[in-house]
């Protein structure tokens, strides 16, 4: 029988946690045949809410979840722990820009960053979900230089899919018909979903997808801004932000992850730049990546850039650029 892992999810008594724990606890994210303890961290006044995500959990009776340690103390939450999802941070509310949101978490990864160097497996698989995230990611591996960095990420798969999506509707095809859209970048309004390289299978043939919409203006624009202000939509009609969509989307990032991507696809992550189309090392940036079973992620080489997404890859490289000195100046604080 395989032995479980210990799995720690912060901010679980909070809205996306909720969504997430249930695709943990049944398999869907480490696969059917791999048990696991759970580790909930939350601040102290959520413990009380938390013991209630504890009951449900519970009350699931799934097997494959063994142990729940529902807790407020770092230093038990990241003990052994082979996979981190970084979810807990304050949220975005209605009008509040991610910058103004930098100041206040920075903290919160600096802390749990000392606590993953301190207490986790040093084959960590960590993805940062919490805003700002590529920059709290950043933020985090820096506290934890014991950890490689390649085991760091920052979460842009809900823009991925989302893009997916509004391709799939655009050319009216089944989302899975839609593969190879790139999200460059910052998880913000400055990222780059790029429809260049996608493809769409269409009554059994494939084509790119920019050769089937035939209309690169509204790739360019209407796309563009749709994709990038999504979030921000889906909080004016919600009055709380993207919880089910993004949970489900911290799931499929961390599946392939751990299990790779499908032969022939790329998915994109906010990784540690390493010069690659470039864009400046030491900031983590998403880029497309494959992932061989039990492997380490690399980043897709030899993509064509056109002359207007590298004005855009610009733009939000020098938003994390900006986004790392603002950091540093609240650590240093
Ligand atoms: P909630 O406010 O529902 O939950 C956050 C939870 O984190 C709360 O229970 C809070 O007590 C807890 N928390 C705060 N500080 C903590 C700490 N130091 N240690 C442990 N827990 C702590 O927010 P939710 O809607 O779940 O969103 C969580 C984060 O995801 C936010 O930062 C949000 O901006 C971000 N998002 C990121 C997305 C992405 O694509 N990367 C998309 C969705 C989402 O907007």
């Amino acid at each position: 029988p395989t032995k479980p892992i210990n799995v720690v999810v912060t901010g679980a008594a909070g809205q996306i946690a909720y969504s997430l724990l249930y695709q943990l606890a049944a398999g869907t994210v480490f696969g059917p045949d791999q048990p696991i303890n759970l580790h909930l961290l939350d601040i102290p006044v959520m413990m009380k809410v938390l013991e209630g995500v504890v009951m449900e959990l519970e009350d699931l009776a799934l097997p494959l979840l063994r142990e729940i340690v529902p807790t407020a103390d770092p230093a038990v939450a990241f003990k052994d722990v082979a996979a981190a999802f970084l979810v807990g941070a304050m949220p975005r509310k209605e009008g509040m820009e991610r910058k103004d949101l930098l100041a206040a978490n920075v903290e919160i990864f600096k802390v749990q960053g000392e606590a993953l160097d301190k207490y986790a497996r040093k084959d960590v698989k960590i993805l940062v979900v919490g805003n700002p995230a590529n920059t709290n990611a950043l933020i985090c591996s820096h506290y934890a230089p014991s950890i490689p960095k390649q085991n760091f990420s920052a979460m842009t798969r809900l823009d991925q899919n989302r893009a997916q999506a509004a391709l799939a509707a655009r050319l009216n095809v089944q989302v899975d018909q839609v593969k190879k859209v790139v999200i460059w970048g910052n998880h913000s309004s400055t990222q780059y979903p790029d429809a260049a390289h996608a493809t769409v299978t269409l009554q059994g043939s494939t084509k790119s997808v920019p050769a089937a919409l035939n209309q690169d203006n509204w790739l360019q624009t209407t796309f563009v801004e749709t994709i990038q202000k999504r979030g921000a939509a889906v909080i004016a009609a919600r009055k709380m932000s993207s919880a089910m969509s993004a949970a489900k989307a911290a799931g499929d990032h961390m599946r392939d992850w751990w299990m790779g991507t499908k032969p022939g696809e790329y998915v994109s992550m906010a990784v540690f730049s390493d010069g690659s189309y470039g864009i400046p090392e030491n900031i983590v940036f998403s880029f497309p990546v494959t992932i061989e079973p039990r492997g380490q992620y690399k980043i897709v080489q030899g993509l064509p850039i056109s002359e207007f997404a590298r004005s855009k890859l610009t733009v939000t490289a020098n938003e994390l650029e900006e986004e790392r000195t603002e950091a540093y100046k609240v650590l240093q604080k």
